[in-house]
Formats: C-alpha cells, structure tokens, sequence
C-alpha cells in the first residue's frame, strides 16, 4: 500500500454554476481523501476551474463583459460553494493564474522542440460546447450528441500534436494494465476511440488570435493561442509544481484521477499521449463515472435541469445528500435524480437506522448508565457478533473504497449499524433495566452499543464528515478523529474507556415527513 495519495478533480468550466454533476465528481474525490488523510497517507486533492476557451468567452461576449470577468465571478461561485459545503481540497487551481501559464507555456515549449507539433490547414465540424472538433460518431441527426446544437463548418492554419503517433503504445499500455482506466467498460471505450479507422486524428491545439484571445499564448507563435483542453489537462501537474517542485515526482506517480464519462476522451486519450511526448507516464488511474440524469436526461446547463448543491444542503443537510450521492449511484454507471428517492433514502438509512442506532444508545446510556460508558461484563454470543462484526465491516469499507465502490463501502457500515440495532433487541436493556438482577447485561449492552457506534462513527467519518464529529463527541470523543488510523481503529474492539462521559443530543437525521406518505 502506498504511504502518499494523489487525486484530481475536473478543473470546471466556468459557464455555468455548480450542480449535482460538479458535485458528485467533487463529493467521491473528498469522500476519498479523507479516508486516506485517516489511513495515514500523505494526500493531496486538487479542485479547481477551467477558464479559457471559447466557450467562456462566448458566455462573455453575450453578457457584454471582458472574459475575465466571466471568470472571476463563476470561479468565485464554485469556490465559495466548495467552501460552504466543506470539501477538503488542497489547492483550489485556477488555469488564469500566472504559475499555470507558464507551466503550460513550458510544456508547450518542450513538446514543440521534441518536433511532436506541426503547423498545417484542417477542416471540420467544430462544437464550441465540447470546445473541439467533432467525429462522425459524435453526431446525431446532424446535431452534437451532448449539445444538441448543430456543430460549425471550419477551415483554419493551425498547430497539431502528433496524438497518432502514440496510439499504438497507448493501446498497448491499455492492454497492460488492464485497470489504468476503470470501471472496465470504459477501458473498452478508450480501446475502442484508439482502434476506430475513421476516429481520431491528430489533435489541433491551437486557435488563431484573431478568432480568439482568450487563451494562452503559445511560446513559439504569438498568433496563437493554447486549445482550451491543451491547457486545462496541464493543470493536473501545474497543481503539485511541475516541473521545478521537488515533490512533484512523487505525487505525480500516484495520481488519481476522477472524471465524468463525458470527458474520456480528452482523459483517456489526449492526455496519456501529451504526457508522453512531454517525457512523463500517464497518471496512475483515470476513474470514470457515470451520469446523474433528471427524468433520463442529462443534468447539464443548456438542457436547464441543474439541481443546485446548496439548495439541498439547505432542505436535507449537505451530509444526507452526499450519503445519497454515493449510496445512490453505482460508480461508472449512470443514476436518476429525485427529491422522492433522496427523502426515501434519508428515512431509510439515516433516520431509521443509524440516527435511530445513536439516540437509542445515547438516551440509554444516559437514563440507566448516568450518563457514562459503563464497565462491560463478561460477554456472551450476542456480544461476540457485534465484536465480530467490527473488523469485517472495517475491512470491507477498506476495500471497497480503495476500488471506488462506495455503495458496497456504505453498505457495509450499514449492515454493521443493522447488527447492533439487531443485538440490542436481543439484549432489550430498556427491559432488562427494570430487573436489578441484570444491571451487569444492561452494562455489557451499553457498553457494547457505545464501542459499536465509535466503529461506526470512524467509519462514517469520510463520508458524513459533519455527523461523524458530533457523533464521537456525544461519546465522549471528542477528537477520537485527529489520531485514528483507519481501518485498523474501527476494526478493534475495546477502545472506549469507562466512565467517559457521554451526552444524548438531539436526532442526527430528523425522520423527513412527505404529504402523501409515500417516500419510504
Ligand atoms: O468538462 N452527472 O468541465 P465541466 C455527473 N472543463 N457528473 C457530471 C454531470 C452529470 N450530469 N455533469 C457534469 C469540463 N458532471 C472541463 C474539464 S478537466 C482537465 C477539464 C461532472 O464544467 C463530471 O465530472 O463541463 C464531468 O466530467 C464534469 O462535471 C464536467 O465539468
């Protein structure tokens, strides 16, 4: 297992405002680089905005405003929902910033002398929302499969990058590792973009300045500017200080990277073989998800179906919609957004179950323990499931996340919230603590549902990072999260000391009440 973790988000267009989509990609990367900043690794997770290209400064030129402007009011807007809804990111990267300017004039530069660019006329259809030239198998009736806007006719000198040239190699490191781009079927896309007779060319990475200015300026013609993508994969190495940073290497040989499907082929096949021509290896994983539709379409900002961050944050609390995130959608494949599926899930899992867990093992152990972990007697089978049940749910949480698998992650917190809900029906010490002859089992039993949901909390922390604290508080822990080392410290049982002294507090998930009752 490696000791240092690297993650990237998409850096975002600055055309629109941050939706669930934006959300989910960013959601999965912070769930992650929490449980690794937990399991003790070195991590680094980098966000941030993509904000040249034409895109932007057609936005611009409808609003009569400089690009810039643009930029800096929607870039302003991502980072300050970021903040408002606690993503733990490193570097917030902008590509308008001086450093990543020169980071790509730089590499650029050093592509350019290795002769993998070339200047020639090239003509297509061109779509401003991908921001590239489009392929027969991009277009539907004529229109842009993910526009839905008829592509422009153009013809323009330009610069291009010999992409083909590495195709065989790409598609050959492909076949060797088999998981360098996963979830599997979209190694097979990949494979297939590479393999495709009519498919790709070489990549045209320049726009003339007088069709467009708001770019980089290319080293070695200041005519040009940089093609948006060109300059905005870069950023993944701008973000940990290509090339002088001596902390660059390191990082850069375990980068993960995090992308939507809709961007795999800048990802999947641009990038592996711009970092080749530059003298680098490709990142150590690309992980690909699958799309939140409304009502089976896409959420996206021309089809206007957005669904705002900070809007459920405000109805439902940013942590049930971030468990609902990644206990809804199978990572790699697409899932449907409703409010109706989001209050079911709320009240199923969060209510119900681990809301329900906490205050019943709170409440008890403030009426009949005095508002303090018990000493737990000897114990008997049913203590022994839940002891059990601890390094299996913690093991399976480790696993799972470590193959993006986060339904299967909460699942298995979930089926360990479920064991001790199910033992303390056995045990019933809301009973048992009317016989004074059982105050040893009642003891044992509370002692044992605290120490469960301290596994439990630990376990919650990257995904319910609001929750887990207030949780570990109430048990008396109240920074049980800035030692542990996960999963090892859910996994032991044990750890809660006697006498700590614990407070009840009120519902964590409030139970959300639908008018026709049907969202359960
Ligand atoms: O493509 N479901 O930026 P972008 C799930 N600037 N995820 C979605 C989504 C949806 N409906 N809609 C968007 C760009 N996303 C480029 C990236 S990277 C060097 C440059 C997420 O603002 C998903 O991660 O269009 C997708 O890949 C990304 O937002 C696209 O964001």
């Amino acid at each position: 297992m490696s000791d240092s973790f690297y993650i990237t988000s998409p850096i975002y267009y600055v055309n629109a405002e941050p939706h669930i989509g934006h959300t989910y990609t960013t959601v999965v990367i912070d769930t992650l680089a929490r449980y690794h900043r937990l399991a003790g690794e070195d991590t680094f997770f980098l966000t941030g905005t993509d904000e040249h290209g034409e895109k932007i400064a057609e936005v611009a030129a409808d609003r009569g405003v400089p690009p810039r402007q643009v930029a800096d009011e929607i870039s302003g807007a991502f980072r300050s929902a970021w903040e408002q809804l606690g993503f733990s990111y490193d570097r917030f990267i902008r590509t308008t910033e001086d450093e990543h300017i020169r980071t790509v004039q730089a590499f650029l530069q050093k592509v350019y002398d290795a002769g993998e660019i070339y200047f020639t006329e090239y003509e297509g259809l061109y779509c401003v929302g991908c921001e590239r030239f489009l392929t027969d198998r991009d277009l539907v009736d004529g229109l842009c499969a993910d526009h839905e806007r008829p592509p422009e006719a153009r013809v323009e000198s330009n610069y291009f990058f010999r992409m083909t040239a590495h195709f065989e190699w790409l598609a050959d490191y492909i076949e060797n590792h088999p998981d360098f781009i996963r979830p599997e079927r979209y190694r097979n896309e990949t494979l297939a973009m590479l393999r495709e007779e009519s498919g790709l060319g070489d990549l045209c990475i320049s726009r003339p300045k007088n069709r467009l200015e708001w770019g980089i300026e290319l080293p070695f013609d200041d005519k040009y500017v940089c093609y948006v993508w060109f300059d905005a994969l870069i950023n993944y190495l701008t973000g940990i200080g290509y090339p002088d940073d001596p902390g660059f290497e390191p990082r850069w040989a375990v980068a993960e990277h995090v992308i939507g499907k809709d961007i795999l082929k800048p990802h999947g096949v641009y990038w592996p073989t711009m970092l080749r021509a530059a003298g680098l290896p490709p990142a150590r994983h690309l992980n690909v998800h699958g799309h939140w539709n409304v009502d089976d379409r896409k959420v996206s900002k021309s089809l206007g179906n957005m669904i705002s961050p900070l809007v459920m944050k405000e109805k439902y609390g940013f942590d049930a919609f971030r468990y609902f995130l990644l206990r809804d959608m199978v990572f790699g494949l697409d899932a449907n957004f409703s409010e109706a599926a989001l209050i079911s899930r709320i009240n199923a899992d969060l209510a119900n179950n681990l809301g329900n867990l906490a205050s019943r093992t709170l409440n008890m152990t403030e009426r009949f323990a005095d508002g303090a972990v018990p000493s737990p007697g000897e114990a008997g089978e049913p203590e022994l499931v839940v002891q059990r049940a601890l390094p299996v749910a913690a093991e399976r949480v480790d696993a799972h996340l470590r193959k993006f698998e986060f339904h299967r992650a909460l699942e298995a917190v979930m089926e360990l919230v479920d064991t001790v809900n199910r033992y303390l029906e056995i045990r019933a010490p809301w009973k048992a603590a009317k016989d004074p002859e059982l105050a040893d089992q009642v003891a044992t039993a509370l002692y044992t549902s605290c120490e469960a949901l301290r596994a439990v909390a630990l376990l919650m922390a990257p995904f319910l990072p609001e929750t887990a604290p207030v949780i570990l508080e109430r048990l008396g822990l109240p920074d049980a999260l800035s030692g542990t080392r996960l999963p090892d410290d859910a996994a032991r049982f044990g750890a809660l000391q006697p006498g700590t002294p614990t407070t009840k507090g009120a519902p964590l998930f409030p139970r959300i009440e639908v008018p026709d009752g049907d969202a359960d």
